[in-house]
């Protein structure tokens, strides 16, 4: 027998309306996953909550989402330069960064491993693999240098006269007037999207102010300082860099 018109609509709607529950259901997000224990044990990043350079590296970590312990190493009480600590840095340097077995110095060495082991923030072609290299090498060629000894001479870690302060000045404006003029013409350093050049420039340019420098005279350099502070996972030294240890 025929079912009758208004039941017929009724019994359609209840198994159209089960057919979306079913497919909300499945639809569920899947519950997301935590880092496994090999993720979370395979970095130690070994450096000093003051250090531009520790920094970096913690950023590009951050960036890429991949969780890393965190060990103290006091410039002050000259840990930098002890025996178990040259055998991780023969430079008696922060950072370093222990990737499994393997201890990793230099922080622009640091960030290339990084973006080739992880395959985040690096070159999509070979052309813009090389411009990485070649931004990150004029980055401690022309850029870190003067930046990071005027803030230095600021924070009373080193002394010099007048006019070696007005030389590293005039090499550090020089330097970011570079970045500026190639900022006009795109928006990541090396590429089409962030790559480990603009986290490690991004690393000196941010503490430009601490070296007298007004940022405000290199719009373009703001605006992709802007940029990259609103990247997924971007978070201030203060956020990355404890004044502890911190393992994961
Ligand atoms: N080019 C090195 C520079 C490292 C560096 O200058 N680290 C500073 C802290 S930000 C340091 O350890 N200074 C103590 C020293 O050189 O004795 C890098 O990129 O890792």
């Amino acid at each position: 027998m025929a079912k009758p018109a208004k039941a017929a609509a009724k019994s359609k709607s209840a198994s159209k309306s089960a057919k979306a529950a079913k497919t909300a259901k499945s639809a569920k997000p899947a519950k997301e996953k935590g880092p496994s224990a090999a993720e979370k044990n395979r970095f130690t990043l070994y450096g000093f909550a003051g250090s531009p350079n520790t920094y970096t590296v913690a950023l590009m970590l951050a960036l890429a989402r991949h969780p890393f312990s965190y060990i103290h190493v006091s410039l002050r009480d000259g840990a930098h330069k002890q025996a178990d600590f040259l055998v991780k840095n023969r430079y008696g340097q922060v950072p370093a960064l222990r990737d499994g077995q393997q201890f990793l110095v230099q922080s622009a060495a640091i960030l290339m491993h990084l973006a080739e082991t992880l395959g985040k923030f690096d070159g999509k072609t070979p052309h813009e693999r090389e411009r990485i290299r070649e931004w990150l090498f004029w980055q401690w060629d022309k850029l870190a240098v003067p930046v990071y000894r005027l803030r230095a001479r600021n924070r009373g870690f080193r002394q010099f006269g007048d006019e070696v302060r007005v030389m590293y000045d005039t090499e550090a404006r020089a330097a970011i007037a570079v970045l500026e003029q190639d900022l006009t013409k795109s928006e990541w350093i090396a590429g089409k999207k962030p790559t480990a050049a603009d986290i490690g420039i991004y690393g000196v340019v941010r503490f430009a102010p601490d070296a007298n420098i007004d940022l405000a005279h290199y719009p373009h350099v703001l605006a992709w300082k802007k940029r990259i502070e609103a990247l997924p996972g971007f978070a201030a030294p203060e956020q990355l860099l404890p004044l502890e240890s911190r393992l994961v």
